[in-house]
């Protein structure tokens, strides 16, 4: 492990901004003196801390009275002998309260049409969904694939699964076949819930195509039924017996269903994200801890009240979508808008627009986004944030990435008005909700940093050999005491889980986020600095260096390959490949012209975000004399730098001149 961090002295952003005194006074958690009593709460009893969290803001059926079991530690349980349900706490729970009537989703689609879904209407959308899957079946335990599009019932169809204890495995509609089919398998999925064809930027895209294409594939034989929500009614092939349609499922099935009562540990879904080596791994999330975590940050992160209007840009398929659309908002009973299309579909103002629209409050998107949108209004002004009434806005946030401070300055002014804080969240997968970020109404933001752990996150930064380094030096971001929402294992993995994320080297008692962080030697605050592994982060996008490798490989015209991330000022990273065929090296038309090709195969093999930007051919790759490829010189290479480190230990020095030119 190396750490590629910022320099030692700590990031020498010094702006500072407090959050506005309004804001403060309304907040739920309100300063930072609330900050640190509960900080103080956490660290005096820990157990007791959660305890009273988990039984403040997550409703139980059957109460639960161990707090914390780590006897099998890192396979730590939390609330153990408590029974819930997830979807009875997201959807009756509100309707118990008064919020039948209350817009649950303002469901704004690609061409700009509005449909409004109340709680009731959700919970009954929910309800026949779940009777229409038990009909087919499907219960408790079994693991449903759900590859859909951003839609109503794309979060009803997570809900429906929750409510009758399947595990879901939501794919992003992006994935290939193969990616489709190697998460069918490795979940052993019973059946698949897709659209017909999803519609974004005004085009129609397929999805029930590419599952028959991934069912087609072989190795699938679990999956005995294929449920299409017809979106665009466009022509789709169609297997008697193995598909229906959504609207015959839940054709005469009743708007009540009695929740299954799981136990807190019951596994609610698995997501599948990138690792440094092998193939994807998916994340196992429980029931209790992650709803506790998705509730509790809404209202601490995002100051959700009865009254706001929220907007998460994510998509269902990444684990934003889990957490801060399909469960957290609607844990809380708030109103949010589901968003269909893309950020620049009809224009690039498309986001200020449907914030204008829908008098958006608190509005949660991705640095890739607002630094395209601040591209596009260089180039055509109309799409500038001034032209649209945004001014519902109270409160902003960024995910997925590091902002850099210029894009933040850019979103704070122009978006925020500098009236709304920003709250910065860092956050993983495999965390299941916000780790480090800054409470709205209390922590004093500075642009690009995280700034400090959540109450109960025990985060910090250790060496390589997991001591603590002081404040001004970088390290690897670790979490010290396991928390509610955090993995539980890897899905069918446990070893994998437990090495990867608990490593020995650093004592094996800490979690490891997989990140390098710095603290501010003042101020404390945390600074995200990359990941320390081979991790690319393009748009927000988690991709594993070797997946695209072996993609690559994996071409009959390719003898060897290295991927690299290379700094992007719009995606933060973009994916470069250094690639050996097994014929000569190509140059001129024929190198696009293979490059082109090798594009689509990683396209087709795992989806169109993997397809690298760029492609160079070499005659060989720099490695070292016990054969190593140093990726460290390609990183140099990809950049377009000079190489001013030592390369004696070259095998072959003279491969570097090669490689310096895209093809
Ligand atoms: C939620 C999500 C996780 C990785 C994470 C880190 C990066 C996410 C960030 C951030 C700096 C932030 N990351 N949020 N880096 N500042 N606010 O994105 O999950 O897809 O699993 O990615 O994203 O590198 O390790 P996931």
């Amino acid at each position: 492990m190396t750490n590629q961090g910022a320099d030692q002295q700590g990031p020498a952003e010094s702006r500072i901004f407090a959050p506005p005194a309004g804001f403060t006074a309304q907040a739920n958690v309100s300063g930072m003196e609330a900050y640190k009593a509960l900080c103080d709460e956490a660290e005096r009893d820990y157990e007791g801390f959660w305890a009273r969290l988990a039984r403040e803001h997550v409703e139980w059926q059957t109460p639960f009275t161990r707090t914390l079991n780590e006897d099998n530690a890192p396979f730590y349980k939390w609330f153990e002998d408590g029974k819930l349900n997830v979807s009875y706490n997201c959807l009756d729970r509100n309707i118990k309260n008064g919020l039948g009537d209350k817009t649950a989703i303002i469901f704004e689609a690609d061409d700009g049409e509005v449909t409004r879904v109340s709680y009731q209407q959700l919970h009954d959308k929910v309800c026949k969904i779940a009777n229409g899957l038990k009909a087919r079946g499907i219960k408790k335990g079994d693991r449903v694939v759900i590859y859909m599009s951003m839609s109503v019932e794309g979060v009803a169809a997570m809900q429906a699964c929750a409510r009758i204890g399947a595990t879901h495995s939501v794919v992003f509609g992006g994935f290939s076949a193969k990616s489709l089919q190697e998460r069918i398998i490795d979940a052993g999925a019973v059946a698949v819930l897709t659209c017909d064809e999803q519609l974004r930027g005004g085009k129609q895209l397929p999805l029930k195509a590419i599952v028959d294409e991934a069912l087609a594939m072989g190795g699938c034989d679990t999956i005995k039924n294929v449920v299409v929500y017809k979106r665009t009614g466009g022509n789709i092939a169609w297997t008697e017996g193995r598909d229906i349609w959504l609207h015959d499922l839940v054709e005469g099935q009743a708007a009540t269903c009695e929740p299954e009562w799981v136990d807190a540990e019951h596994p609610l879904f698995i997501l599948y994200t990138s690792g440094s080596t092998g193939t994807p791994k998916g994340v196992q999330h429980s029931t209790g801890g992650y709803l506790l975590w998705a509730a509790l940050t809404m209202k601490w992160s995002f100051d959700i009240k009865p009254q706001d209007v929220y907007w998460c840009t994510a998509d269902i398929g990444w684990v934003t979508g889990h957490t801060y659309i399909a469960y957290g908002p609607t844990a809380v009973g708030a109103t949010q808008v589901v968003f269909e299309g893309i950020p620049t579909f009809p224009h690039a103002g498309r986001f200020w627009e449907t914030i204008a629209k829908h008098k958006v409050n608190i509005f949660y998107t991705a640095p890739t986004a607002i630094r395209s949108l601040i591209k596009a209004s260089d180039v055509d002004p109309k799409v500038h944030p001034k032209n649209f009434d945004i001014s519902s806005l109270r409160l902003l946030g960024t995910v997925g990435e590091p902002i850099n401070p210029e894009a933040w300055m850019w979103y704070y002014k122009n978006v925020g008005g500098e009236k709304c804080p920003i709250v910065d969240t860092f956050w993983q997968t495999e965390t299941g909700g916000h780790m480090i970020t800054p409470l709205p109404g209390a922590t004093p933001m500075v642009p690009g940093s995280c700034t400090l752990p959540l109450p109960g996150i025990m985060a910090a930064i250790v060496d390589e050999a997991g001591h603590d380094v002081p404040n001004g030096s970088g390290g690897i971001l670790v979490v010290k005491r396991p928390w509610p929402s955090m993995i539980r294992t890897i899905w069918g993995n446990p070893d994998r889980f437990k090495a990867g994320y608990f490593p020995e080297e650093l004592g094996g008692k800490y979690y490891l986020a997989g990140d390098g962080a710095i603290r501010n030697s003042e101020t404390g605050y945390f600074t995200i600095t990359g990941r320390i592994d081979d991790v690319l982060n393009v748009s927000g996008h988690r991709m594993g260096t070797m997946e695209i490798e072996s993609a690559l490989v994996a071409n009959p015209l390719v003898a060897e390959a290295a991927v690299v991330g290379k700094p992007d000022e719009t995606t933060g990273e973009s994916i470069c490949a250094f690639v050996v065929l097994k014929r000569a090296r190509p140059t001129g038309d024929e190198a696009k012209q293979i490059a082109t090709e090798l594009r689509n195969w990683v396209g087709k093999e795992i989806g169109p975000i993997a397809k690298p930007k760029e492609i160079r051919f070499g005659d060989n790759l720099p490695k070292t004399r016990s054969g190593k490829i140093m990726r460290r010189l390609l990183r140099v290479l990809a950049k377009g730098e000079t190489i001013t480190q030592d390369v004696s230990t070259l095998e072959n020095p003279a491969i570097l001149e090669q490689l310096k030119e895209t093809s």
